[in-house]
């Protein structure tokens, strides 16, 4: 069976007020193109179809322009499971009607956790594990309290042992699908965090029993624990974390006895993310000579002496330019931290305003500005006593 897996779009996100729904359609395109091409008979969305639980409306439209393209354009079954960014109840609107059009939309805990589809080998069990917060898998899965789902592995181990159930007996090929935190994977800092701690992460061994383990929710593609259990990673970089990943969606070819051929295949960005570090003027003659002026940028400049209108002077070089990094700023906003905060509380406003001036710019606060500080806050004092 051929298999193509993807995750994590977060269709309407914004990254710096630019909405990405254009860049998400420029490689969606190319996704839709390579599912064709590759004559994909499984195509898996492991979960974060959606940015957020209430996505606007550009967002639904290019995801019911692209769902309809899969159906019409392949004839691939198309397996979606909710993540922690979607809304089970909105992404699994018409549920039902759609797995009548191979769109396989298992957004609730409560739905039994098996498609089956079969190849020239016979049967493939499909397992979509929709994400879920612990408690209320507990409600929906474990009425009685028999046994007692705390985290987010009791909730999988729990998924997995009623997708096994489902499919009981049969001398099938199982692939599962899932939007969790599993060990032995690499965070990069733009998942939203499912528990506080450590208390999100998963053992891979949840999954035993199965060919090939379709994950979402981290962003870098890679494998966890073994190279079957695969995150896909997301669609597109979604912050400047992301910088160093190789965005990818991953071509599965499964055999008769379930031993799978993995493939990394990357789309092309309509715009790159990148960061970029120098001086100011530095800066600007490498934005003068950058090839690729239009990708995302985030600049860091190292100068010390301040530096006029910086982000505006930049956008002329690079139009998409999102955040401009003072080095130096940032360091001093760090030094300042060494008040602790029983010696902040314990200094008046003029004397704190007095030190962040002197490690903003490096010189005191003259006595003019001093005095007038003071009479300021006096007057501000008066008029909240008078208020
Ligand atoms: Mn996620």
């Amino acid at each position: 069976m051929r298999i193509l897996h993807t995750a994590d779009w977060h269709l309407g996100r914004i990254f710096y007020n630019v909405h990405l729904t254009e860049d998400q359609a420029h490689v969606l395109d190319q996704f839709v193109t390579l599912a064709r091409e590759e004559r994909a008979e499984l195509i898996i969305i492991a979960g974060d179809v959606f940015d957020r639980a209430v996505p606007p409306p550009e967002a639904v439209a290019l995801w019911d322009e692209t769902v309809t393209r899969l159906v019409q354009e392949t004839k691939a079954h198309i397996v979606v499971i909710a993540g922690n960014h979607d809304s089970a109840e909105r992404l699994g609107l018409n549920a039902r009607l759609l797995a009548a059009s191979r769109v396989h939309l298992h957004t609730k805990i409560s739905q039994t956790p098996l498609i089956t589809l079969e190849d020239a080998h016979g049967p493939v069990h499909v397992h979509p594990l929709p994400y879920a917060e612990p408690v209320l898998a507990r409600d929906r899965l474990d009425k009685e309290g028999a046994s007692l789902i705390r985290t987010h592995e009791d909730v999988l181990r729990q998924q997995m042992a009623r997708a096994l159930k489902a499919s009981a007996g049969a001398q099938a090929r199982h692939v599962a699908v899932a939007h969790a935190t599993v060990l032995g994977a690499e965070k990069s800092d733009t998942e939203r965090p499912l528990a506080i701690g450590g208390a999100e992460a998963v053992s891979a061994d949840v999954f035993t029993g199965c060919h090939y383990v379709a994950l979402g929710h981290l962003h870098r593609p890679q494998a966890a624990g073994a190279d079957h259990v695969r995150y896909a990673g997301s669609l597109l970089k979604y912050s400047f974390a992301e910088t160093d990943h190789h965005k990818s969606v991953t071509l599965v070819d499964m055999d008769a006895k379930g031993a799978c051929h993995i493939e990394a295949i990357s789309l092309t960005p309509r715009h790159d993310v990148r960061c970029v570090s120098g001086s100011f003027e530095e800066l600007l003659a490498r934005g003068e000579a950058d090839p690729a002026r239009e990708d995302y940028i985030l600049a860091e400049i190292t100068d010390t002496a301040p530096v006029y209108n910086a982000m505006e002077r930049l956008r002329r070089v690079w139009p998409n330019l999102m955040h401009v990094d003072r080095k130096w700023l940032t360091e001093a906003t760090h030094a300042s931290n060494r008040f602790d905060s029983d010696a902040v509380k314990r200094l008046s406003p003029l004397e704190l305003f007095a030190g962040f001036y002197e490690d903003m710019t490096g010189k005191t606060l003259a006595e003019a500005d001093r005095a007038l500080l003071a009479s300021l806050l006096a007057e501000i004092e008066r008029q909240r006593r008078e208020a």
